[in-house]
């Protein structure tokens, strides 16, 4: 399996990240990415390549164009402003009150962003960029013949909606990849995101479409981030009703709780019969996560990687979450493992 990899994505490292009160070292930094390679090299699956040149028509597809100018302006604005530290905003169109985007940098950054813990720093839109060039030139590959490929994509991208970012996630690579196999001729392309936290931003950009299934596991929102979103009964609209379908768990879930959700979801995207499918390989479900509260074990990664083989489908796996360090390139290149074995 192809590997596609930039090592720009090293152009995003903010100094913080606002959690619990503290700002403390983003949990979603950059030797994530190195702990992936180091583990693909000692199993002999580095089969690396670089990312082309991103082609935007499929990005401009599910993303808001004036967000997508926000975010490629941002830093420019808010250094420009005076502003000397990352860019957090401070104010927000809460309820009752207006959702008009201002013009000043301090307002247009709430207007567009979902959760607080995610700073823009001077490398943030390069990093995004090259991250959904990762994941387009991976999807190109799959579309072309490749049975499977991995996005090693960083910054993540599940939690990015048509026009919001957070989450940790700028641009979202999995739609603008699963947008790109529409493109290229594919019918119907499923999505399944298996990352700890519901895939939120996916599930709006694809919320009234029935061309794109899209299916997430994840920690319950009245429990979890995103916390408004990810409930059972989101279930698409319009003709994309039916075409949303969420498996939202509760804290403690272990394998035989999840693994159950696993085959639903499989079950449903079989009778989809779709032409290719997107993973959204978080692996934050992994038991000693920091940050999330499932209770995978590693050697489960490997058995739901061969779960997924059994659908027999083109694979793209995208890279999203996992904060357990130490842990994340075992239990990453275990579910690679299993699909492959
Ligand atoms: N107490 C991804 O995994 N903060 N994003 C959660 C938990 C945000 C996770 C705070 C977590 C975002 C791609
Ligand atoms: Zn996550």
């Amino acid at each position: 399996m192809k590997v596609v990899y930039s090592e720009d994505h090293r152009l995003h490292f903010p100094q913080g990240e606002l959690y619990g009160g503290e700002f403390v070292t983003p949990f979603e930094r950059p030797s994530r990415v190195e702990y992936i390679l180091r583990e693909l090299k000692k199993r002999k699956m580095d089969d690396l390549m670089a990312p082309a040149r991103l082609d935007m028509k499929p990005v401009a597809k599910v993303h808001d164009r004036g967000f997508l100018e926000f975010l490629e302006s941002a830093w420019r604005e808010w250094t420009e402003a005076g502003f000397r530290g990352e860019i957090i905003p401070t104010g927000f169109a809460a309820r009752g009150m207006r959702a008009k985007k201002p013009n000043h940098i301090d307002g247009k950054v709430g207007y567009y962003i979902l959760s607080m813990e995610t700073c823009i720093t001077a490398g943030t839109w390069e990093a995004a960029l090259s991250s959904a060039a990762v994941a387009q030139t991976a999807q190109k590959l799959v579309s072309s013949g490749a049975s499977s490929a991995f996005a090693l994509c960083r910054p993540p991208g599940h939690h990015a909606h048509h026009d919001m970012y957070g989450g940790y996630c700028f641009l979202n690579n999995a739609a603008i990849a699963a947008q790109g196999f529409r493109d290229a001729g594919a019918k119907r392309v499923a999505i399944l995101d298996v990352d700890f936290h519901h895939g939120n931003g996916t599930q709006d950009i694809f919320y009234a479409r029935n061309d794109v299934l899209f299916c997430s596991l994840h920690g319950q929102p009245e429990d979890a981030f995103p916390y408004f979103l990810g409930y059972r009964d989101e279930k698409g609209t319009g003709k994309g009703e039916g075409f949303n379908i969420n498996y939202p768990m509760p804290p403690g879930a272990k394998y035989d709780v999840w693994g159950k959700a696993l085959k639903a979801a499989l079950g449903q995207i079989k009778r989809f019969k779709p032409d290719a499918l997107v993973v959204s390989l978080g692996v934050d479900t992994f038991k000693d996560d920091p940050i999330s509260f499932f209770k995978l074990t590693s050697e489960d990664f490997r058995t739901y990687g061969a779960t997924i083989a059994k659908a027999k489908l083109p694979t793209l796996f995208v890279m999203e979450g996992g904060y357990a360090v130490e842990a994340i390139g075992i239990n990453t290149v275990n579910v690679l493992d299993g699909f492959l074995n």
